[in-house]
């Protein structure tokens, strides 16, 4: 396949040249030259780790447009504000509304009010304050997180929601890998991966199954890169053969910019949208076979040492004939064998997963059927062996382990209280799901977002807005306007400091602290001026908020804190476990690792081992003149923030509402390649089948399995009802929606 071109490669560079200067080279050059170096910050398109060895640029061309995007020096204008009504901005897209610049000042929407005004932060704070302090309950207010926010701001906004009185921290891990989380939990005591850098360059196999790191984690080709040059066998599991997975020329290697590239995943498995159960069954049933035939395939020592249930799986196996898992999969069986063996003769394996595993309605029982097949030849805990879910925002990671969760666990309770000596809830609050429904029905009545574009990302797009329509009082810690922000009665918009901008407090400059997919925590250091003077850090506007609505009884110095960082991770480090002496250690080249008892083989689960699962074989039943969509990202996008209108490495251009169906697909539809059409939903809900639809399509003839169909995120989140989502983690099942497709006249 030499003759298909490659991902990464000259076009990155000049895309990535295209982007910056649309921001303005003056900030974004700079910006630019700092992004994940050890002075710099940390990149916020995605928490795939630097390698130890820097290079001169350490960013990718998606990196490179987050960061450009942020360092526009364009800002919203009070000339902007007055002759643009709230009903107005509304009617724009998410990208128009992006591309008005950062929020420059704080802002009020009245209640009743439809326009934005200006409002000093003392008054946005005291008004905030003053609207929480008088709901009946705390749990009558929602604190939403998205992904990008700090360790030290994560911190200090959880103990103020705990202070309050909630639990209620939704965030946007409940619609990523909340599946990973709850999955890994169960089996081997914690919800992270195990493996580190390191560990790739030991692996004799590497699995991405549900992935399209071309576009999302273009750093990991890298890696993935360096790992195929020594032999490594990569395989890709994905209904899609992505581009960036197939051949990638590195753009900081001459060959790779005049396109030569390296072939990547030698070997491509086209599984059926929600068929990677059925596949990994009929594998490991392979698996158990040649063991049987010639033994030695199966890790025994491991199994008896550090697992349980073997023996019940195993048997519960035999139950699966391989005519059903070839019907599931839309794999072979042929192939089936042909990764066994491979597998089987792999002395160290990685498997990779994203969001193609975790947003089904079986996302835990997929992750969960990985780690089953890892541990039958005991793939963890030792070098160049583990599970590796990928994250994706920044430090979504960081977030969970600074206790942004809406099920703590007790014992982090318990060390917030021996610190800081207030009591904390201990009734589990909403997660974003549940957080919604709550909304909707009237049990939320304020809605605080750190970060983030709820509305958009979320499912059941309408039900979310009615819901914060509803709310008493919106507030937004935020760096750009999004829809989110236009839909409550009363808003505050909170501007805040971005990643790549200096952070001055009372004892000077300052800097955070992320954690990256691989639980490695390191500091983070913005370079630019700030775009405007009036914004304030997170850490000093979470400090603000608390301070308003817990008045000067509240147990924290918050303006202590919010004066000294170090003072915030000494807290840290005496409530978060793995973080100790987090001061010193952080300064340390490179950071340091929070433990992952199950890399030394120590699992934290009810029966002190690694649990195998027996998962069941999902039922999803497409009726004829139906098709499974799934929702994917765009390689010009980052979640709900749109940079343009093409998906190169997938050949479309020039517009975003389409959806992918095979060719024959579209004939037995009686539908043309470029026909409009409208998408609606199958969902089985508590009360029978729901129904949604989104207009305007154009169909996309595509190399997809049959019977499947893509479009994007968040073009088709109306699609998804609300009741649609993973059982065990109430991750969203964006990637698995029944619909059928109408021609429009
Ligand atoms: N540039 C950029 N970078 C990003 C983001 C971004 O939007 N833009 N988002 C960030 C975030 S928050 C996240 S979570 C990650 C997301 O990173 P990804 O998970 O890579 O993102 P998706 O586009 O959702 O892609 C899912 C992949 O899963 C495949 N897939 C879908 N259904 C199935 C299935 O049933 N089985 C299998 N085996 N595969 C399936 C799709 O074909 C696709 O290749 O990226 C992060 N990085
Ligand atoms: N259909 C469908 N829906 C999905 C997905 C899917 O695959 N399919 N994926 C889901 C996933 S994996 C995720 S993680 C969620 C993402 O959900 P969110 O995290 O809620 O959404 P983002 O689009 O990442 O948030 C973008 C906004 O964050 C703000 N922002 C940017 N930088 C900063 C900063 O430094 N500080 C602060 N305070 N604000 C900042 C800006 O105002 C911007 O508009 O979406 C989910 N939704
Ligand atoms: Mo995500």
């Amino acid at each position: 396949m030499s003759d298909e071109p490659s991902a990464g490669g000259l076009r990155a560079v000049v895309e990535t040249a295209r982007h910056a200067l649309r921001a303005g080279l003056s900030r974004a050059l700079p910006a630019l030259r700092v992004v994940n170096q050890a002075e710099g910050f940390d990149c916020p398109g995605c928490a795939w780790p630097e390698s130890e060895e820097r290079g001169a640029i350490e960013f990718c061309e998606n990196g490179a447009k987050a960061v450009a995007h942020e360092a526009t020096a364009r800002t919203l204008t009070r000339e902007f504000l007055l002759s643009w009504p709230v009903s107005k901005l509304r009617e724009q897209s998410h990208r128009w509304l992006e591309a008005q610049g950062r929020i420059a000042e704080p802002l009020w929407l009245r209640p009743g009010g439809d326009r934005f005004e200006p409002i000093s932060w003392g008054a946005a704070f005291a008004r905030a304050g003053a609207a929480l302090r008088a709901l009946a309950s705390p749990d009558e207010a929602v604190f939403y997180t998205s992904g990008r926010t700090s360790n030290e701001a994560a911190f200090l906004y959880q103990l103020f929601v705990r202070e309050f009185g909630t639990n209620n921290l939704p965030d946007c891990s409940n619609l990523c890998h909340e599946s990973s989380g709850i999955g890994l939990g169960e089996m081997i005591g914690i919800g992270k991966g195990t493996v580190s850098l390191a560990d790739f360059e030991l692996a004799d196999l590497i699995l991405v199954i549900g992935q399209n790191p071309g576009s999302n984690h273009p750093r990991m080709l890298t890696t993935l890169q360096q790992a195929a040059r020594r032999g490594c066998h990569i395989v890709s599991v994905n209904p899609l053969r992505e581009r960036g997975l197939v051949r990638f020329g590195n753009p900081q290697e001459i060959s790779g910019l005049l396109g030569a590239g390296t072939k990547l995943a030698e070997r491509f498995v086209r599984v059926r949208v929600g068929g990677d159960i059925a596949l990994l069954k009929g594998v490991m049933k392979e698996l158990l076979a040649l063991e049987t035939e010639r033994g030695g395939v199966l890790d025994l020592t491991f199994l008896a040492e550090h697992t349980t249930g073997f023996e019940s799986f195993a048997k519960a196996l035999e139950a699966y004939s391989f005519e059903q898992l070839e019907a599931g999969s839309g794999v072979s069986r042929r192939e089936m064998r042909e990764l066994a063996d491979l597998y089987a003769a792999s002395p160290r394996t990685i498997a990779c997963w994203a969001m193609g595993l975790t947003q089904h309605r079986h996302g835990v029982g997929n992750v969960q059927e990985v780690m089953n097949l890892l541990l039958l030849r005991g793939n963890i805990g030792r070098p160049g062996a583990g599970p590796c879910p990928v994250r994706g925002h920044s430090n979504v990671q960081g977030d969970r382990s600074m206790g942004i969760w809406e099920r703590p666990r007790a014992d982090f309770l318990d060390a917030l209280e021996r610190e800081f000596g207030a009591t904390m809830p201990r009734r589990p609050g909403f997660s974003t799901i549940e957080a919604i429904g709550a909304m909707a029905d009237g049990r939320a009545r304020i809605f605080i977002g750190l970060g983030g574009n709820f509305a958009v990302a979320s499912p059941d797009s309408s039900l979310v807005e009615s819901a914060l329509a509803r709310q008493s009082l919106t507030v937004h810690v935020a760096t750009k306007l999004n829809r989110t922000h236009l839909l409550g009665r009363e808003a505050l918009l909170l501007p805040c400091l971005g990643r790549s901008e200096r952070d001055v407090q009372r004892s000077g400059p300052q800097f955070v602290t992320v954690e990256d997919s691989m639980a490695r925590v390191h500091r983070s250091e913005g370079r630019l001026p700030p775009v405007a003077p009036e914004l304030a850090s997170e850490p000093a506007i979470v400090a603000g908020l608390a301070r308003a609505t817990l008045g000067e009884t509240s147990r924290v110095p918050w303006e202590a804190l919010v004066a000294d960082y170090d003072r915030i991770r000494e807290r840290i480090a005496r409530v978060v476990p793995g973080c100790e002496e987090m001061n010193a250690r952080v300064r340390a080249p490179g950071g340091f690792t929070l433990p992952r008892a199950p890399a030394e083989r120590r699992f934290e689960t009810p029966s002190g081992r690694a649990e195998l699962r027996e998962v069941a074989l999902p039922k999803i039943e497409v009726p004829p003149g139906r098709l499974l969509l799934m929702t994917l990202r765009s390689h010009d996008q980052y979640n709900t923030t749109i940079y343009g209108d093409d998906d190169r490495y997938r050949g479309v251009f020039g517009g975003r509402r389409v959806v992918f169906v095979h060719p024959d697909d579209l004939r037995a539809l009686g539908l043309a390649v470029g026909a409009t059409v409208d998408l609606t939903s199958h969902c089985t809900g508590p009360h029978g089948e729901e129904n949604r639809s989104v207009r305007g399509f154009r169909t996309v003839a595509y190399d997809i399995p049959r019977g499947c169909a893509a479009a994007y995120f968040p073009e088709a989140n109306a699609l998804v009802p609300l009741a649609h989502h993973a059982e065990g983690s109430l991750t969203p099942a964006y990637k698995s929606i029944v619909v059928s497709l109408t021609a429009r006249s």
